[in-house]
């Protein structure tokens, strides 16, 4: 029995605001929403009833299945090139608290996670002005030696324009990212995550995060690598300089590139698509002949596609703007269902306990969101409540938070294969079981 098939879906939903039955009718039927319809379920005052929406469709997806994982993540340095006004991370070199893990510090802390039982390490940092090419396909090759059971998840998109830049390699623009690619996938790279998105806005990027790529070249990037055959993740950070108008547009560039992405595969499973090749997998389940959502390898899958969308709420502390007051509970949730809503062709919507916090997470549970991330350990880029580098929180909690939403939770490893674990100890539990 699929997930899906273990919750009955309602043939209604009672809404209060009239403007959401329109809305209510498509998303039942399992028809793209559109910007406008986008900018009603920001507008609504009822916010409940724009969770309870996203809930269909992710109950629709998966059930109350929770997802979570056992991860680490390492942030190799703070050193970069840039200075995003958002960021409260970066320091040039030299500058108090500014830092570098030399290849040793990271395979070291890597050893440790699959020691502990971790299934993967996302490894991100800045731009480092100075450290060749070769630094970072050592790092990764040395990682995936010594610690050859976890998945390297690493480095966003604005780290890989970077490195095509320092490593010369390609003189068109996306033939040189592919190549790095490869050579980066050549030395243990499993997938991308999603960071460095922020929102694709060229107004919000030259006021708070010039001369870091744009969002048509972080689009390229991850078009890249689903070519290669690798997944990604996307985030959007929201609730700074951007609007909510620029935060839709950001979910419709990404969902486009997805369409794009699961043409063939969605031809392959019988999912029924409209003229404008929109391919949504949130629909009623007599549309879903074959499979619903897209696994790697599955019928020949060759490529990568964005396996989540993760959205990152702005937290001001200590940054260049630190002035903004960040956006409130409420907005969270909120953005949290549109992204389920609009994103209707990404499977999962994550909802990082480290930014959203762990309470938060668990709500959000029941407004689109299927997925808390991990354990995580040590996290830099953001320090919410005046937290440490040491950000951990432990499975039980993670189950805990789960079940208390009335959710089952499963332990994923970063493809959303299930993983099943005795101690420090798991494997992938195959997909037929
Ligand atoms: O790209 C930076 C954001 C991102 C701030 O792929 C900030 O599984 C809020 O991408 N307030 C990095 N956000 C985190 C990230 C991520 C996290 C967890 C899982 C995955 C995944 C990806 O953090 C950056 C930037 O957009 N960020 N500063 C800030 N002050």
């Amino acid at each position: 029995m699929s997930p899906a098939d273990a919750v009955a879906t309602p043939r209604s939903l009672r809404v209060t605001d009239p403007a959401l039955e329109p809305i209510a009718a498509k998303v039942l039927e399992g028809r793209r929403l559109s910007l406008e319809e986008g900018a009603v379920l920001y507008a609504t005052p009822d916010v409940h009833a724009v969770c309870r929406l996203a809930d269909l469709v992710r109950r629709r997806m998966h059930g109350r299945l929770a997802y979570y994982n056992v991860n680490r993540h390492v942030n190799y340095s703070n050193v970069c090139a840039l200075s995003c006004s958002f960021c409260a991370f970066h320091r040039k070199r030299g500058q108090d608290g500014a830092y570098e893990m030399n290849v040793e510090e990271v395979r070291d802390a890597a050893v440790e996670a699959q020691n502990a039982g971790a299934t993967e390490l996302h490894v991100v940092g800045g731009l480092h002005p100075w450290l060749p090419f070769e630094h970072y396909t050592t790092m990764l090759s040395t990682i995936r030696d010594a610690a050859p059971r976890l998945h390297l998840k690493a480095f966003t998109a604005v780290e890989i324009v970077h490195l095509q830049r320092i490593s010369k390699r390609g003189k068109d623009g996306y033939e040189g990212i592919k190549a790095v690619l490869r050579d980066l996938r050549d030395a243990g790279l499993g997938s991308l995550p999603g960071g460095g998105a922020e929102v694709f806005d060229d107004r919000a990027h030259d006021e708070a995060w010039k001369g870091k790529i744009r969002g048509d070249q972080w689009l390229d990037v991850h078009r890249a690598a689903h070519e290669l055959g690798l997944n990604s993740n996307a985030t959007m950070l929201y609730g700074h300089v951007e609007g909510r108008p620029e935060r839709l547009v950001h979910m419709d560039l990404l969902r486009r590139q997805q369409d794009r992405t699961l043409a063939t595969w969605a031809e392959a499973q019988g999912i029924a698509r409209a003229a404008e090749g929109e391919v949504v997998l949130g629909g009623p389940d007599e549309s879903y002949p074959g499979h619903r959502l897209p696994m790697p390898g599955q019928d020949g899958l060759k490529t990568g596609y964005f396996q989540t969308i993760i959205p990152l709420p702005f937290f001001p502390d200590a940054s260049g703007l630190e002035a903004l007051p960040g956006p409130t509970g409420l907005e969270n949730l909120r953005t949290i269902a549109i992204a389920r809503l609009m994103l209707d062709n990404i499977p999962h919507v994550k909802a990082f306990w480290i930014m959203q916090t762990l309470g938060m997470a668990q709500l959000m549970l029941d407004a689109g969101a299927d997925d808390l991330d991990g354990t995580v350990v040590w996290y830099d880029i953001t320090h919410l409540g005046g937290a440490s580098t040491h950000q951990e929180t432990t499975v039980t909690d993670l189950r805990r938070a789960a079940i208390e939403a009335g959710c089952e939770p499963v332990e994923r490893d970063t493809l959303y294969r299930r993983v099943e674990r005795d101690g420090a100890d798991w494997r992938i539990v195959p997909s037929d079981s």
